[in-house]
């Protein structure tokens, strides 16, 4: 499995891909409107593309940890303007959400990725995916739900239940008539995950490439990392490189990161240190 299959690019996983992070959020530093959210969304899809990004991943609402949900409208209205623009960037874009409605916008609008937290467990989303011809897809693990999924996340084998879930729900959409190509499948890391679940995840994450997909993992800033480190988010920048790094060498072909030139940098070295030759 050497390519993602996107709306308009065959994206090239031979070597490891980084996404980067966009998300479209009001200002609150601002009263310009959403004129001037939908400026600086942009405004930072180039600086993104600058950095070496391979992928842009465009979201309207939060999905950390104890978030509320944005109303469909609000999502629609956001995301419509910024993507509209993005797709002439020249390179694919992918939308983060699990409403059907923004799914279908996107594919209209010309996304070419969805990247969905819920893994189109919504059938009407797994319905908007199947309806186009080409569109990638990342299918991510969750347990429970954004607002309550850290109250108490439990597993008996975190790793085999994130893999099952996932060669579920891949199968579940190639059944729909969706090729294997176009789909990408993700651990989750943080979602309904406690520190030492993220942690056992990546060390048996080789155990995900089983079904046979490529992995995208996300990392960034992510509270494990803070757990480990003692940093605040802002602050946690050379833990999200380690992590993400970590996680290409356990098998990831691409990273979801908001600091796309620090991630860049790691892989390029990384890639020029090969692999030790017990791995090789
Ligand atoms: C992930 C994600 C977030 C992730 C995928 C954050 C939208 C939380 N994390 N999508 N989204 N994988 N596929 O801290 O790990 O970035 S939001």
């Amino acid at each position: 499995m050497h390519y993602w299959q996107t709306s308009r690019y065959d994206i090239d996983l031979s070597r490891p891909r980084v996404m980067g992070i966009v998300n479209i959020t009001p200002d609150s530093f601002s009263d310009g409107g959403r004129h001037a959210d939908t400026r600086s969304a942009l405004a930072h899809c180039e600086r993104l593309l600058r950095e070496g990004a391979d992928i842009l991943d465009l979201g309207g609402e939060s999905s950390r940890p104890g978030a509320q949900a944005l109303p469909l409208q609000e999502e629609l209205d956001r995301v419509r303007p910024v993507l509209r623009e993005a797709v002439r960037l020249g390179v694919p874009i992918s939308v983060d959400t699990y409403k059907p409605e923004v799914m279908r916008m996107a594919l209209d609008v010309g996304a070419d990725i969805v990247n969905d937290i819920f893994a189109l467990r919504s059938p009407a989303a797994a319905e908007a995916i199947a309806a186009h011809p080409r569109c990638g897809v990342c299918l991510m693990h969750m347990q429970g739900e954004p607002k309550s999924m850290q109250a108490a996340p439990h597993y008996e084998d975190v790793a085999a239940e994130v893999r099952c879930f996932l060669e579920e729900r891949a199968q579940a959409l190639r059944e729909r008539g969706v090729a294997a190509a176009r789909i990408v499948l993700d651990p989750g890391y943080g979602f309904g995950k406690s520190v030492e679940h993220n942690f056992e995840l990546l060390r048996r994450q080789p155990e995900l490439l089983a079904p046979g997909y490529p992995l995208l993992a996300g990392w960034s800033r992510k509270s494990s990392l803070g757990a480990v480190t003692g940093r605040d988010v802002a602050d946690r920048l050379a833990a999200s490189v380690a992590a993400a790094l970590a996680a290409v060498e356990r098998g990831a072909r691409i990273v979801r990161v908001h600091d796309v030139a620090a991630t860049v940098d790691a892989l390029k070295v990384w890639a020029h240190a090969g692999l030790p030759s017990w791995q090789a």
